[in-house]
């Protein structure tokens, strides 16, 4: 996919008590995703997501509905899932009128080839972690899941995210960063040089040599891979956070949300 100029948000986890960061989406998607021909949410956009069958909670209402409204506005909107929001499947899709897109993907935007990712399957060092994500991506976790009731789903939802908390505070915070050569493999097999990533709440623009790169001569900016990160949304907080990338011709750029 091509697009003369985009703009990228992901890690929101809107629930029912972030209803400031709600509200920052609502605003984000009325008054600054419509100047931009595509919007990309890289995932966990839900704090929790139990199944396409639960869109008429009330969040998931105003979350698809601005959507909804900023697709019918022109700008086309991509969604990809994160590790809070794997559920998200078609149903939200067409309520939404979003495009979900497979994790990682590379699309095209201003010129610039991008490799697109929610960013926890490059978290190889959290070995616990990928050994959830595989069991939990499952055909057979899933359908089980799927089969029980949505109160249930809830309660289910509920404590794996306090069992993930707490398994959290037992990791360092390298273990669960991306590990750039796993990064910077898929970057060259996808032969990009600019990556992009959320999930880890780290939010920068790093530059890394790319080792073993022949055809790049030393020095040339072909020779590093930039990988930029998003950040979370928190505005709630009296510090609140928050931003979405923008990437036109002039190149990437952090933007605040306002
Ligand atoms: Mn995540």
């Amino acid at each position: 996919m091509n697009h003369s100029s985009a703009v990228f948000i992901s890690d929101l986890h809107l629930h029912a008590a972030t209803p400031k960061t709600l509200a920052a989406f609502e605003s984000f998607c009325l008054h600054q995703a419509p100047h931009f021909p595509a919007l990309y949410v890289l995932g966990d956009l839900f704090e929790a997501y139990i199944g396409d069958d639960d869109l008429l909670h009330p969040i998931n209402r105003r979350i698809v509905q601005a959507l909804r409204k900023l697709s019918n506005s022109g700008t086309i909107v991509y969604f990809m899932q994160g590790n809070r929001d794997f559920l998200v499947g078609e149903g939200f899709a067409r309520a939404s009128a979003a495009i979900l897109l497979p994790d990682p993907v590379v699309h095209a935007i201003a010129g610039f080839k991008l490799l697109i990712s929610h960013g926890d399957a490059w978290c190889i060092e959290d070995v616990e972690y990928q050994q959830f994500r595989a069991q939990s991506r499952s055909a057979a976790w899933r359908a089980s899941f799927l089969s029980q009731a949505l109160p249930q789903r809830r309660e289910i939802a509920h404590s794996m995210r306090m069992q993930s908390e707490e398994a959290k505070k037992q990791k360092s915070v390298e273990i669960m960063d991306v590990h750039v050569p796993t990064v910077l493999q898929a970057a060259n097999a996808a032969g990009v040089s600019m990556v992009l990533h959320g999930h880890t709440h780290r939010s920068a623009m790093h530059q890394h040599q790319r080792m073993g790169d022949s055809q790049a001569a030393v020095g040339s900016s072909a020779s590093f891979l930039s990988r930029i990160v998003l950040s979370d949304w928190d505005f709630e907080s009296s510090q609140p956070r928050g931003n979405a990338l923008s990437i036109d011709a002039t190149g990437p750029r952090f933007i605040n949300v306002t």
